[in-house]
């Protein structure tokens, strides 16, 4: 390892800042902000991001439930409704069994009150997605992206910084995407649009560049300036390309020699219209970074939306953490998960 990082210093060449003049003046100024980001407006887009698996999902159960009686017919059909939705064996079986549970509990007997009853399952499952995140923990607290090519990574950083600017917090970018040439690019628009420094590396034709070094210089310079976060972009990579699978890895140990401890958040982005293969990703790049948590993206474009569930359904005892879920692709359109919130979205 420690070799590896010795060679990084020969041949990469030095990285450089990019930064607007008004990111110069606006961290010269501390803006501290007690409000935080506002929840206003949130809702309503939640809502229509998921308008689509609303339609699918949401139409099918309320024909379903229209009433009449509850029998295994019943309970057949809404297996089916929820396995097309991406919901995934085990998380659908776990639903039924826990519906057909409260069912029998509370009584139950005509179809009309099932939806209720749905929702609050669904929520029961749902909820241990949501776990604390404290980002005061250090400082800076590194947080590094990881995921497939095109969820939406780079994306998900540039909302991600709008995000924490509006709660006061100073945030610098790693342009760790090294790979693809527009990145750098994609990555820097990033930064002007939020006013924040964005550390990136020289293209240099025949120098191999490295990602690592670029990611270690932005925590380095985080620490210096006293930057409260660090968000660090990787290239996409399929958990197929066992060497790209390596390569991250190393990144991630760069990284911790830099700031022992760090990266303090590793968040694996993940696209919503991937369905069941989504939880194969969540598996290899588990196995390979030790995963802290998930972004889950593009919930505006699936009619299905179920993956949620099937995640949540795959770690019965100790799910992941889901952080942030994306629903289109303004700056605003990235927000903390709440379970009930997305339950109530899916089908009122
Ligand atoms: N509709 C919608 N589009 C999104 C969302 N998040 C990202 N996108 C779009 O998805 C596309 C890919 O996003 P990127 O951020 O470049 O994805 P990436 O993971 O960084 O891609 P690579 O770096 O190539 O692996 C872009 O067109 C984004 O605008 C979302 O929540 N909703
Ligand atoms: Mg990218």
């Amino acid at each position: 390892m420690f070799n590896l990082f010795k060679s990084k210093k020969k041949s990469t060449e030095p990285t450089r800042e990019v930064k607007s003049e008004a990111a110069a003046a606006a961290e010269s100024v501390s803006v501290e902000s007690e409000s935080g980001p506002k929840p206003i407006g949130f809702t309503g887009r939640l809502r229509q991001g998921l308008s689509r698996a609303r339609q699918n999902f949401g139409h099918q159960l309320t024909g379903l439930f229209g009433g009449g009686k509850i029998d295994d017919a019943l309970y057949e059909e809404l297996e089916t409704i929820l396995l097309t939705s991406d919901t995934g064996v085990d998380a659908t079986h776990l639903l039924l069994e826990n519906l057909r549970k409260k069912v029998k509990r509370d009584g139950l007997t005509d179809a009309a009150q099932l939806k209720e009853a749905l929702q609050e399952i669904l929520i029961e499952l749902l909820e241990p997605l949501v776990q604390p995140f404290d980002t005061t923990l250090n400082k800076p607290f590194v947080i590094m992206i990881a995921g497939v090519n095109g969820v939406g990574k780079t994306t998900s950083i540039g909302k991600l910084a709008n995000y924490f600017k509006l709660q006061g917090k100073s945030v610098i970018l790693a342009a760790g995407d090294t790979f693809r040439a527009a990145a750098r690019e994609q990555l820097m628009a990033w930064g002007e649009r939020n006013d924040i420094a964005v550390i990136t590396q020289e293209n240099v034709p025949g120098v191999k560049s490295d990602p690592a070094a670029v990611i270690f210089d932005a925590v380095n310079a985080a620490k210096a300036r006293g930057i409260d976060i660090v968000l660090a972009d990787t290239a996409g990579r399929l958990t197929t390309q066992l060497h790209l699978m390596e390569e991250i890895k190393k990144v991630k140990r760069v990284i911790a020699k830099a700031m022992p401890g760090a990266p303090h958040e590793v968040l694996l982005v993940l696209d919503a219209n991937t369905g069941q293969n989504a939880v194969t990703q969540v598996k290899a790049f588990d196995d390979a970074l030790d995963v802290t948590g998930l972004i889950l993206t593009k919930l505006d474009g699936t009619a299905k939306g179920g993956v949620i569930a099937a995640i949540a359904g795959q770690y019965p005892q100790d799910p992941p953490a889901l952080r942030f879920i994306g629903v289109g692709e303004g700056l605003e359109d990235l927000r903390p998960f709440d379970a009930r919130e997305f339950v109530a979205a899916l089908f009122d």
